[in-house]
């Protein structure tokens, strides 16, 4: 897909390091000649995404707490001024939910709780998408995708209230879909299968869920990372011009069974 992305911009939510799924994105848009921005949670993964960032053609690096106004409201400002206004990519990949609450019973989920996973996974992307807007619809129009999973549609042990989240990441991108679509804005989710990440490897039990895959999947097999920034890859070009408010599952078909 050499050249697919040449003079596109992009902005790269959820980069921790060399492993995240955004990476994996990234590295697609970066070989089609997108020049990129990214953002980094906080200090201490900063040097991380800056050395990455510093691999390919990146324009900004800025630091973003999905939670803070201010903060997405200062990072879309700088993309502003580091892109002349434009962006044609959203990336965001960001979730998150107290590991407590990935644990115990859904049941016992504290209502403070269940808000901050809902927020940083969720609303993050409405905020983000409200922010990117104006610099979207500049130029003439861009693709935003998000990440989801099957526990937003199926009850997935453990997954609990971040099944919650995505249930409600996965409503909040058909709305975006509908509304962004006259000014040619697209909104679309890839629903991965367990990819062993650094938000997947801290779960108890996840090398018992890529087994499961393998077993009862129609393919057989685990999903990578690679294989998400390849979905990606297609739901961002112009070859997916007539496509929104879907999601696209990377999970080597396990979602379609039954059993
Ligand atoms: P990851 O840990 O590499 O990425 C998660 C990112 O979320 C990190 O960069 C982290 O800094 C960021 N984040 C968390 N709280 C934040 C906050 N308050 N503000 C800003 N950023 C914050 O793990 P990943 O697996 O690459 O996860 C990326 C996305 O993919 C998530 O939405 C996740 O739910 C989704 N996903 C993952 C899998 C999997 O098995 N790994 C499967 C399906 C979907
Ligand atoms: O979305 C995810 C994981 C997101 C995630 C991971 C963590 C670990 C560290 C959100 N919050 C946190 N909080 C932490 O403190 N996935 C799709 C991967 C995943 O997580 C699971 C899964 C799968 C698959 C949790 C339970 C069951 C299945």
């Amino acid at each position: 897909m050499a050249g697919a992305f040449e003079g596109k911009r992009a902005l790269i939510l959820g980069v921790a390091n060399k492993r995240s799924i955004a990476w994996a994105i990234a590295q697609v848009l970066a070989g089609g000649g997108a020049k990129l921005a990214f953002t980094y949670q906080g200090e201490r993964i900063e040097k991380n995404v800056r050395d990455l960032a510093a691999t390919v053609d990146t324009a900004l690096v800025t630091a973003c707490d999905v939670r803070s106004d201010e903060d997405i409201a200062r990072v879309f400002s700088e993309v502003g001024a580091a892109f002349g206004g434009e962006l044609d990519i959203l990336v965001h990949s960001v979730a998150f939910a107290a590991a407590e609450d990935l644990e115990g019973r859904f049941t016992d989920t504290p209502r403070d709780r269940f808000w901050l996973a809902v927020d940083v996974s969720a609303y993050s992307l409405v905020a983000c998408v409200r922010a990117a807007e104006p610099l979207l619809e500049k130029a003439g129009g861009g693709s935003v995708v998000t990440m989801t999973y099957l526990g937003g549609e199926r009850a997935v042990p453990h997954y609990n209230v971040m099944g919650v989240a995505k249930a409600t990441l996965d409503a909040s991108v058909k709305y975006l879909a509908w509304e962004l679509g006259e000014k040619n804005i697209r909104v679309n989710a890839i629903s991965a299968g367990p990819v062993r990440t650094l938000a997947a490897r801290s779960i108890a039990g996840f090398p018992t869920m890529e087994a499961i895959v393998e077993e009862r999947a129609p393919l057989h097999r685990h999903v990578d990372a690679d294989d998400v920034g390849a979905a990606a890859g297609y739901l961002l070009s112009d070859g997916a011009k007539n496509v929104t408010g879907t999601t696209l599952y990377v999970d080597s078909g396990y979602h379609a069974m039954g059993m």
